[in-house]
């Protein structure tokens, strides 16, 4: 029975919609571009041939080794060559890859293993300091459906993936409304959800993305995020940059160094980093003048909510080059424009890629909200998924009778008809009855002189229900206690019952495995601060 109900035939009409698979993409891409670079890591560098080349010989391989057309295979690799060989060679078989990222750790990979019975598992050895072999030999030990461990390096568990090479024989035929990946939900609860995204939807992403940021052959993108996530592989990222004729670079590590070096040294075009990552880079570009970015056209920020006061900065020192982005794994993507004015794209997250996409705000009731009112943000369109894999429960809360997507993001119309966000609506804090919502203190916060940026949690508490904590990452670590913070609030004319229980102050903040802020981790640092300090009098 097929799994996936959406009928793609009607969006077939759409300019840049096509049918076809992206092992196809890859060896049309090969013939247009030829012996011109198509990725560049630390190490080597490879022509849109030799990429063609090589997808057709560890396809061969892979199923040589027994991978069927239809397996599921999780590949774990950081931003190297290797990762896009593996991810083209595996699409051309006919397996369909499951992205992990290099943070995920035993509890994710179980709990992907567990659903999607995966014939094999791609991993690297060791990646930033972390020996990925003993649970990778135990994964295998554990779970029947693995038939395969291949390792990216010079120990195996079952073969290495340097290894991977077959002779040349008839490749499956590969349906392009059949999954080409599985991405994983960004979600910080629990184990990721598995995104099936198909072969012509997942070009169209890429397609409409690079159209937006006008790539072109002399494009260079810098992958500075972990390229097994949505943003650097498709919106527009490497499979968009590829389409166009470009050239993508990867980045080892999200470090602002290795970024801020490669962006310098490739004469990067353009790269996508999430807001936490924009102020550690522009700090160390004030400390470190040998950088030189002029070659950067577009900053795309997106991932989480960007502080108007870290945009406007943006603006002021990178002028002419913030696009910012609104994502999901799911599907809908809305980009500011080029021709936006600096003051639009500083306070909004754009436009649907797609004239296809349907995208509404809905209250509470499923009623449209006015232009300025918030709501949940609804989407559904050519590229927007009708359910996760295997998910009745999550299909049946996360989607609406009529197949919109429940982002479950809060968001408003601005008067141009662009959108704005306004945080998660599941981090709404409920302190003695009042709803609070995150975005709107960290917003105050964040205009403070004094601090950088600042992350809002609510955190389980006996008198309140919920107490409100309120994280600050301050300039050159001025202390700011909590009746500080409450007179300031107190002048910005905020209510009382918004104002923060507790303040705390970080240095550094925990990130997700995409380096977004991790608010979970904040509630138990919340927790275990007050506990220290109760337990200290
Ligand atoms: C991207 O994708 P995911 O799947 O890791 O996370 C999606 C969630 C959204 O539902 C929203 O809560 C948040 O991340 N988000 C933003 C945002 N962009 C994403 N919240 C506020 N402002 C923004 N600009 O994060 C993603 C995928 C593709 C491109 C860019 C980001």
């Amino acid at each position: 029975m097929k799994q996936y109900q959406k009928d793609y035939s009607t969006y077939e009409a759409l300019e840049g919609w096509e049918k076809a698979s992206i092992g196809q993409q890859l060896r049309n891409w090969a013939k247009r571009y030829q012996d011109q670079v198509a990725v560049a890591d630390e190490k080597e560098k490879i022509t849109y041939r030799e990429l063609n080349e090589k997808a057709d010989s560890m396809a061969f391989g892979f199923l040589e080794m027994g991978i069927q057309p239809g397996d599921k295979v999780v590949v774990q690799l950081p931003n190297r060559i290797s990762f896009v060989k593996t991810l083209f060679a595996l699409i051309r078989a006919g397996a369909v890859p499951i992205l992990a990222l290099p943070a995920h750790r035993e509890a994710e990979l179980e709990g992907i293993i567990k659903l999607a019975k995966p014939a094999a598992y791609i991993v690297a050895e060791k990646y930033l300091g972390y020996d990925y072999l003993p649970m990778a030999r135990k994964l295998k030990k554990n779970f029947d459906c693995l038939k395969a461990v291949i390792v990216d390096g010079e120990q195996k568990v079952d073969f290495l993936l340097d290894h991977v090479m077959g002779e040349s024989r008839q490749l499956p035929e590969v349906d392009p409304y059949e999954p080409a990946v599985f991405l994983l939900s960004g979600g910080t609860t629990g184990i990721p959800k598995l995104i099936p995204r198909t072969h012509a939807d997942y070009m169209y992403n890429a397609r409409m993305s690079a159209k937006r940021c006008q790539l072109k052959e002399e494009s260079v993108y810098l992958a500075s995020l972990p390229v097994a996530h949505n943003f650097p592989l498709c919106c527009p990222g490497l499979l968009g940059t590829l389409d166009a004729g470009g050239k993508v670079i990867l980045s080892a590590t999200t470090s602002p160094d290795d970024i801020l070096s490669l962006i310098s040294e490739e004469k990067v075009t353009i790269t996508a980093l999430v807001p936490a990552m924009v102020t550690v880079c522009m700090e160390l570009l004030q400390w470190d003048e040998d950088y030189d970015i002029s070659s950067l056209k577009i900053l795309q920020v997106g991932g989480a909510v960007l502080e108007d006061s870290l945009a406007d900065k943006i603006n002021e020192e990178w002028p002419d080059r913030l696009m910012q982005v609104f994502g999901t794994a799911e599907g809908l993507l809305c980009f500011t424009s080029m021709e936006d004015e600096k003051e639009v794209v500083a306070r909004c997250q754009g436009k649907p890629i797609s004239p296809a996409d349907e995208v509404k705000i809905v209250d509470e009731y499923g009623f449209e909200v006015a232009v300025g009112e918030y709501g949940e943000l609804l989407s559904r369109g050519p590229y927007t998924i009708d359910g996760y894999y295997m998910a009745d429960e999550a299909n049946q809360n996360s989607f609406t009778e009529d197949g919109f997507y429940k982002t479950g993001d809060r968001a408003t119309w601005t008067k141009e008809g662009n959108i704005r966000m306004g945080g998660r609506l599941k981090e709404q804090i409920n302190r003695a009855g009042e709803k609070i919502m995150p975005a709107e203190v960290e917003a105050f916060l964040c205009k403070h002189e004094h601090i950088k940026e600042a992350a809002v949690v609510g955190v389980p508490d006996k008198e309140l229900g919920n107490r409100i904590c309120a994280f600050l990452m301050t300039e050159e670590d001025a202390e700011l206690s909590l009746s500080e913070v409450h007179r300031y609030l107190k002048r910005e004319g905020i209510a009382t019952y918004k104002m923060p229980d507790q303040v705390e102050q970080v240095e550094v903040w925990p990130l997700t495995s995409v380096g977004k802020i991790d608010k979970k981790v904040l509630v138990q640092m919340a927790q275990g601060k007050k506990d220290e300090r109760e337990n200290a009098q």
